[in-house]
């Protein structure tokens, strides 16, 4: 730790432990399914938002009053995620199935008509089980920390469900096996969709050598920004831990040309990451009704732990933690302003690297969110060398939301929805 070169912002623990602890992940992959979402316009006729959009308000305007109504209201961003930024999720697929060994876990899927097959191999912990896990995609994450802590790890090859180098009309992988190599969802969702089937295979095992409802998803890069999206559209993923994701990860899409990092045409380029669509959003990304303040606020009140690298402007580290901030609202709002944590207060430049400062927190997240052992509080640790400042990128207010039932989203705006008071910096 550099003293003086951090900021550090104390999430304050807004409800009881133990409250939040049992509402942290969920019992199915989208608990908003049945929600109503309205009819969503296509890209060209979305209007511009240069500051990041309002968690809080909905499509049609009003805004949410109720913890009650962020499951619908979370439905909403889900919708927007997947038409204009990282391509469709299909439902749960109508049959999965496989096994989980000490060693290795395979996948079958079958949906539409069409199978496909995957396996990944599994790494236990000492002592006796069932274990929780955490998925590491591509091997980049301190697996020894995790196994230490008392987790499995189960070593994903997204390759395998969605492989790079190949074309957008040409997608390969056991996601497009079924979904169609001219699917126009990215390799991101295909990635996570293989997270879920994972998921689904440990809960149908019965539960003697994984437990399924303390999973974990992590990984660095490409694979940062791959462990963020899983942990986005699959609510039963109790912790997520995305590393240095860079652009197509956690930073803010707005705040990516003016940081200088990896642009996002680049990005589009570079592999089919991000779903077809988003190519209308590359030179304006104002005009996405989402961004990843969102996706953050997606994943709460679930344990997020980001991990960046402040050193890498390419990375968007400041856009990144702008992400967080924004995210870190909802989370307080909901109640579990300490399950999130962003941490960018680290000495070495490389990227991917093994860190020091990430191996308490990385093992207080494991206790909280999969052993449930501790409840140690998440914190905001952001480097003084890439502090973004969420004032800047805002115009709404956090609201204090009531413990009632859902409010009708149909009774009229309650605040106009841009147009609040600028808030005092965080
Ligand atoms: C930060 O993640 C990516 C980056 O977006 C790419 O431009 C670069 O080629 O690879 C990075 C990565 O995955 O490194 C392992």
């Amino acid at each position: 730790m550099v003293a003086g070169a951090v900021a550090v912002l104390a999430s304050t623990p807004t409800a009881p432990a133990t409250a939040v602890l049992a509402a942290a992940a969920a019992p199915v992959e989208d608990e908003g399914a049945d929600c109503a979402v309205p009819a969503l316009p296509d890209a060209g006729s979305l209007p511009t938002n240069a500051k990041l959009p309002d968690p809080f308000t909905r499509i049609d305007g009003t805004r949410i009053t109720t913890v009650a109504d962020w499951r619908c209201r979370r439905e909403e961003i889900k919708k927007q995620a997947e038409k204009y930024v990282y391509g469709t999720k299909p439902a749960p697929p109508a049959t999965v199935t496989g096994t989980v060994s000490s060693t290795s876990i395979t996948v079958n899927v079958t949906d539409n008509g069409k199978s496909s097959s995957f396996s990944a191999s599994v790494s236990l912990p000492s002592g006796t089980g069932p274990f929780p896990a955490v998925v590491v995609y591509g091997g980049f994450a301190d697996t020894a920390t995790i196994r230490a802590a008392g987790a499995a790890v189960i070593n994903y090859d997204p390759y395998s469900v969605g492989k790079e180098g190949t074309g957008r009309a040409n997608k390969q992988g056991a996601f497009y096996s079924i979904y169609g190599a001219t699917s126009t969802t990215g390799l991101l969702q295909a990635w996570g969709w293989g997270v879920s089937r994972i998921i689904d295979v440990i809960e149908k095992s019965g539960g003697s050598v994984l437990k399924a409802d303390a999973t974990g998803v992590t990984g660095c890069s490409r694979f940062g920004k791959g462990a963020f999206v899983a942990g986005v559209f699959d609510q039963r993923i109790a912790l997520t831990m995305p590393i240095e994701s860079g652009t197509a990860g956690v930073p803010i899409f707005r705040g990516i040309p003016g940081e200088g990092a990896q642009s996002l045409s680049s990005a589009y380029g570079e592999q089919p990451w991000f779903g077809d669509a988003f190519s209308s959003f590359t030179g304006a990304p104002g005009k996405l009704p989402v961004d990843t303040h969102e996706m953050v606020a997606m994943v709460a009140p679930r344990g997020l732990f980001i991990m960046d690298n402040p050193h890498i402007a390419n990375l968007g580290p400041k856009s990144g933690s702008v992400a967080a901030l924004g995210g870190a609202e909802v989370y307080k709002a909901l109640g579990a302003g300490s399950n999130i944590t962003y941490w960018s207060d680290v000495a070495d430049g490389s990227h991917c690297a093994n860190r020091s400062e990430w191996t308490t927190p990385l093992q207080q997240n494991i206790r909280k969110f999969l052993l449930k052992t501790a409840d140690d509080p998440g914190a905001i640790r952001i480097s003084s060398k890439a502090l973004g400042n969420l004032a800047e990128w805002r115009t709404w207010t956090t609201p204090t939301l009531g413990t009632g039932p859902t409010s009708p989203p149909t009774s009229g705006p309650t605040s106009p929805p841009t147009s609040g008071p600028t808030s005092p910096p965080t």
